[in-house]
């Protein structure tokens, strides 16, 4: 048996992590072969605290084999504390009338301080995984505060929006979405985004050539995957969570699993693709070997993709401009 990895995870009392937890405890994230501890955190509310432990009893009452550690915490340096992997899935949300600012210079305040207490207590190893949103931002602020560990050990979310670009594009085409390859997320986590159709495959033919649809492609389709987020709200009543926790599962899967796909995630731009230096976006990138991967520099861009690529960078530089002063 391998010995276990630690894995902290914020907003465990959430919906994204009902779904998140149990897969991971059932090998789902790192394999079937791997047994994990789970550090849970939350905030310290006394009913939140209280909905945290009842997440940790039906976590017990499947007895999971691999899970073989289980703890709850109200203080984020007790929940950090020697883990391998940091899942923040908790923020706080954005409520009725509240500026966008303020939401992000809120969930600043949280980001800073969890990203100084994973440098100071996390393994040396550790990677961090940001899913709370507004995530590349919060992404950058808690990556700005270590000083031990790499910068390139922080990434963001954007599988669940690449998730949801392939299966669109699969359903158009008629084929199964593990037909559809290369459908890469640029930029920001947010209707900005662009999913570049234009590099996808769809049984190895070009997207375009398949889909000959172009006003389609440039239109309802970036559209559909830009708002998903919004049309499960006004449908479900309340936000995307098994999809979202499904896109961390892959997410810290295919960074954990060596292989020539390409895959979306959110990291430190070097100013590739026209993105501004230092700023936080989704790009492609590739595992090169566990937790590691190399950023793919070389994706053709068409003059259609770079004006997407640079309002979605626009929207980045205006986060960064709005939380300047938490970056240390
Ligand atoms: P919920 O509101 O159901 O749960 C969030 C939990 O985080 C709450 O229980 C809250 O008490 C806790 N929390 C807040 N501040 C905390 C802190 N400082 N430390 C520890 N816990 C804290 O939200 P849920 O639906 O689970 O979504 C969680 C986050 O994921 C939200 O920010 C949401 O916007 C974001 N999402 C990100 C996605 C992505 O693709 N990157 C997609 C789905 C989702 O929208």
């Amino acid at each position: 048996m391998k010995p276990p990895v630690t894995i902290a995870v914020t907003g465990a009392a959430g919906q994204i992590c009902y779904s998140l937890l149990p897969r991971i405890a059932a090998g789902e994230m790192l394999g079937k072969d791997q047994p994990v501890i789970l550090k849970l955190l939350e905030l310290p509310i006394d009913q939140v605290q209280k909905a945290m432990r009842g997440v940790a009893m039906e976590l017990e009452d499947c007895a999971f084999p691999l899970l073989q550690g289980l703890s709850l915490h109200a203080e984020a340096a007790d929940a950090f504390k020697g883990a391998n992997w940091c899942l923040l899935v908790g923020s706080k949300p954005r409520t009725k009338g509240m500026e966008r600012a303020d939401l992000l210079k809120d969930n600043g305040k949280i980001f800073v301080e969890q990203g100084k207490i994973i440098d100071e207590v996390a393994a040396s190893d550790c990677r961090v995984v940001v899913v709370g949103n507004p995530c590349n931002t919060n992404c950058m602020i808690a990556a700005n505060q270590a000083k031990r560990l790499p910068k390139e050990n922080f990434t963001a979310m954007t599988r669940l929006d690449q998730n949801r670009a392939r299966t669109q594009l699969a359903k158009k085409a008629g084929v199964k979405v593990t037909d559809v390859e290369n459908i890469i997320i640029y930029g920001n986590h947010s209707p900005t985004m662009y999913a570049n159709f234009n590099n996808a495959k769809v049984k190895g033919k070009a997207v375009t050539e398949v889909i000959k649809d172009r006003a389609w492609l440039e239109g309802e389709f970036l559209a559909t995957v830009g708002k998903r987020g919004a049309a499960i709200i006004e449908a479900r009543g309340s936000s995307s969570a098994t999809s979202a926790a499904n896109a961390c599962i892959d997410h810290v899967r295919t960074l954990t699993t060596v292989g020539p796909d390409l895959h979306s995630i959110v990291v430190c731009s070097d100013g590739s693709y026209g993105f501004a230096k230092g700023v936080w976006a989704s790009m492609a990138v590739k595992t090169v070997a566990y937790g590691k991967y190399e950023v793919i520099k070389d994706q053709p861009l068409t003059d259609f993709c770079k004006a997407k690529i640079k309002a979605t960078n626009d929207e980045l530089v205006g986060e960064r401009d709005t939380v300047k002063e938490m970056l240390g």
